[in-house]
């Protein structure tokens, strides 16, 4: 829109005219005078229309809430009994005088107002459209943004290539049966459950790679932290030591997303009241048997032996570790080789467990990886006894013929994340169109 300057600069224009346009926020009639809050992508400003404009007040009476509004208006410092303090144009305000409906709005369905909003999720996911438009809703958004970006940004400091997985694929990479088969002409295919082996392909050609991509769990369960799409950060990294520099790149960029958060996302974790959590220098660091025995110790809950964490455990160890050291993180190693995927390095002096990591925070996974079988006659051998078909991963077999360094990875899920952050309840709330068994946009129930 020519002339249209955006709110955030008003305050640069006192005693100018000037144009704004955006949505009706607030509206307060006093006697003869309108006041209402525009709201645009920059920000909100008071605007009055005074007696002194006849054709202005008569215009402006008609105005709902949500209106789209192009206003021509005289930028006024407010008199100082009106200042309000801290608050963004506190100090001014827009005398209108032109006024033009660019589309006007239905009545809204339910209290939209910073203090007044508070609706059951259900009813949020339903009318998804119009909530974005809510500061506490974009502002969860917002700091997702900055997780994802955070995680590009580390990964391109650290030389990792950006590469574009496939979503359609011929075979199921993570096993189990979580996974959602397509018609693919007259054949079946799967949507991709991660870029697991196709980053190994590409981390076999350039070293270190990353993507930031969709993968599809078939979840059956309505769980507060599960989703059938998730946006996946993924990173494979070749010329590895050990499992551990896996972890120590996982720890880095985790540190990283926190920092920018704080850095980036002040106000929208003012809005939130959320705490970002701790992480210490070193991340405290169990195998899943130490875990186990912690867990055991401290709350005399006997789970030694079995073979993996549950949520019960997981929140346990979590709050063990905040107890004992601060940490809100902790990593676990050494799962169960035959519990886990079949491309997972068994640790070659106890091969029943392996080189997988998980890190955990306030007691819940976030991030999964470890090292992989690098040499192609281990790999193979996995492959018959995970009973797995070679035809259908070929290709991935085929760049470990060829000679791959010793290598691992990691992956977590932006949504989970964001809900970590934010202390969010519900793992939908950080997801902007949450998919899940009950629903996709609408309630397949309906
Ligand atoms: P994993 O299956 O543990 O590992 O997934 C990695 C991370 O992805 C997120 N995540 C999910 N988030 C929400 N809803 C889901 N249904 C869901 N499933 C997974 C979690 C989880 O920690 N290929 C390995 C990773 C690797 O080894 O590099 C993998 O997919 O944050």
């Amino acid at each position: 829109m020519r002339n249209r300057i955006y709110i955030k600069d008003l305050k640069d224009n006192v005693g100018k005219e000037v144009i704004i346009a955006g949505w009706v926020d607030v509206r307060r009639d006093q006697g003869k005078m309108v006041f209402f809050d525009m709201r645009d992508m920059t920000g909100k400003v008071q605007c009055v229309a005074l007696p002194s404009h006849a054709d202005v007040i008569e215009k402006v009476k008609e105005v709902r809430l949500e209106w789209v509004l192009k206003i021509t208006g005289k930028v006024n410092a407010r008199p100082p009994k009106n200042v309000k303090a801290g608050a963004m144009n506190g100090d001014i305000e827009l005398e209108i005088t032109g006024v033009e409906v660019l589309a006007p709005a239905e009545p809204l369905p339910f209290d939209m107002s910073l203090d007044g909003y508070n609706l059951e999720l259900t009813t949020e996911l339903d009318n998804r459209a119009l909530v974005l438009r809510h500061p506490k809703v974009q502002a969860v958004f917002k700091v997702q943004e900055t997780i994802i970006d955070a995680f590009r940004e580390f990964m391109k400091k650290n030389m990792f290539f950006e590469f574009q997985a496939p979503s359609i694929t011929p075979a199921v990479a993570e096993g189990g049966s979580e996974v959602f088969q397509v018609n693919y002409f007259d054949k079946k295919a799967f949507l991709t459950q991660s870029p697991q082996l196709y980053k190994q392909i590409v981390m076999s050609a350039f070293e270190r790679v990353f993507s930031v991509n969709k993968i599809f769990r078939a979840e059956p369960s309505a769980t507060t932290r599960h989703l059938t799409e998730v946006v996946s950060l993924d990173a494979e990294m070749a010329f590895i030591d050990g499992w551990e520099d896996v972890k120590d790149m996982a720890e880095g960029t985790v540190k990283f997303i926190l920092e920018e958060v704080t850095k980036r996302n002040g106000a929208e974790l003012k809005l939130l009241k959320a705490e970002l959590p701790v992480m210490i220098e070193k991340t405290p660091t169990f195998s899943l048997t130490e875990a186990q025995e912690k867990i055991f110790k401290e709350y005399k809950r006997d789970v030694r032996g079995e073979k993996d964490l549950n949520p019960q455990d997981e929140r346990e160890l979590c709050e063990i570790v905040k107890k004992e050291t601060g940490s809100d993180f902790v990593f676990v190693y050494g799962y169960p080789t035959r519990k886990k995927p079949f491309y997972v390095y068994p640790n070659p002096e106890v091969p029943e467990f392996n080189h997988g990591m998980d890190l955990l925070c306030r007691g819940l996974e976030w991030l999964s990886g470890g090292r992989r079988i690098n040499k192609y006659d281990q790999l193979m051998e996995h492959v018959k006894i995970w009973n797995m078909d070679p035809k259908k991963i070929k290709m991935f077999l085929e760049a470990f013929k060829y000679g791959v360094p010793p290598e691992g990875g990691f992956a977590f899920g932006a949504e989970r994340i964001t809900m970590q952050l934010l202390g969010l309840k519900n793992i939908r709330e950080a997801c902007m169109f949450p998919r899940d068994m009950e629903r996709i946009d609408e309630r397949l129930s309906e």
